[in-house]
């Protein structure tokens, strides 16, 4: 599946056509994460659909949601903006950072310049880019032109080697521990303690996927992350500003 969607996503840059520049304000992933009201930063996720789960909602009202994350006090909003997997399209990121002032994260399989100026371009404050789908000096070559635009980078790993490695080519300021494995799907959220002493000690550390109760939030949060990036729990919530809440 991971490799379908990586030949998917070379040919959608090879028909990119650069979209003109939106105008936004741009504001900082990692300050927020820092600076969040709860005990845990929290990136909460927007997506219609997932690989694994298939539909998770029938229709998307994407700055409702936004609001609503904000409202209850997420620190930032993850965008999928891949449509044929996730369903997700690229100008949500304009009407997410139209509806509210949070960070917006652009999360889609980045492998290519073309798509980092893209991201630029649609205003998205910081992208995925994550380890296991590219060389490692193309994912350097992709961090420095983000960070040089002025975009922030959240750099995922999964397991201990790719944690290991990644250090040897950046010294990444934001760093997710992705509990899914992408080519397996599965999730356990052990999978961030078991990674974390790989990680730089001066990064700020954000779990991701498979986040579900409470119980799961003590967890993470004794273990000494900084955040969080929920999707799935809060998609499917009735009252998402509830979920949040609570
Ligand atoms: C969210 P979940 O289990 O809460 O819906 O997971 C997020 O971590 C997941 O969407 C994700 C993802 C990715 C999606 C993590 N890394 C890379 C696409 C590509």
């Amino acid at each position: 599946m991971l490799d379908q969607i990586i030949a998917t996503k070379k040919e959608e840059v090879r028909l990119l056509e650069m979209p003109a520049p939106v105008a936004v304000k741009r504001v900082s992933l990692k300050q927020a994460l820092l600076e969040s009201t709860f005990d845990l930063g929290l990136i909460a996720e927007i997506k219609q659909a997932s690989p694994s789960k298939g539909l998770l909602v029938e229709t998307l009202d994407v700055k409702g949601i936004a609001r609503s994350y904000q409202m209850a006090g997420a620190s930032a909003i993850s965008v999928l903006t891949d449509y044929p997997y996730f369903k997700g399209k690229k100008e949500y990121i304009k009407q997410v950072k139209d509806a509210v002032d949070l960070p917006v994260l652009r999360k889609d399989f980045i492998i290519d310049a073309k798509q980092v100026e893209e991201s630029y371009r649609l205003g998205a404050d910081a992208i995925l880019l994550i380890a296991g789908v590219m060389e490692y000096n193309q994912l350097r070559e992709l961090y420095e032109q983000a960070y040089e635009l002025g975009l922030e980078c959240l750099v995922e790993v999964h397991d201990e080697e790719e944690a290991h490695t990644l250090l040897q080519y950046i010294k990444p300021e934001i760093v997710g521990v992705n509990n899914r494995n992408l080519k397996t799907f599965q999730t356990s959220i052990n999978q961030t303690e078991l990674i974390l002493p790989s990680l730089s000690k001066e990064a700020v550390i954000v779990s991701e996927s498979g986040i579900r109760t409470k119980d799961d939030l003590i967890y993470l949060k004794n273990l000494g992350v900084h955040g969080v990036l929920m999707g799935e729990t809060l998609m499917k919530a009735t009252d998402r500003s509830k979920a949040i809440e609570s």
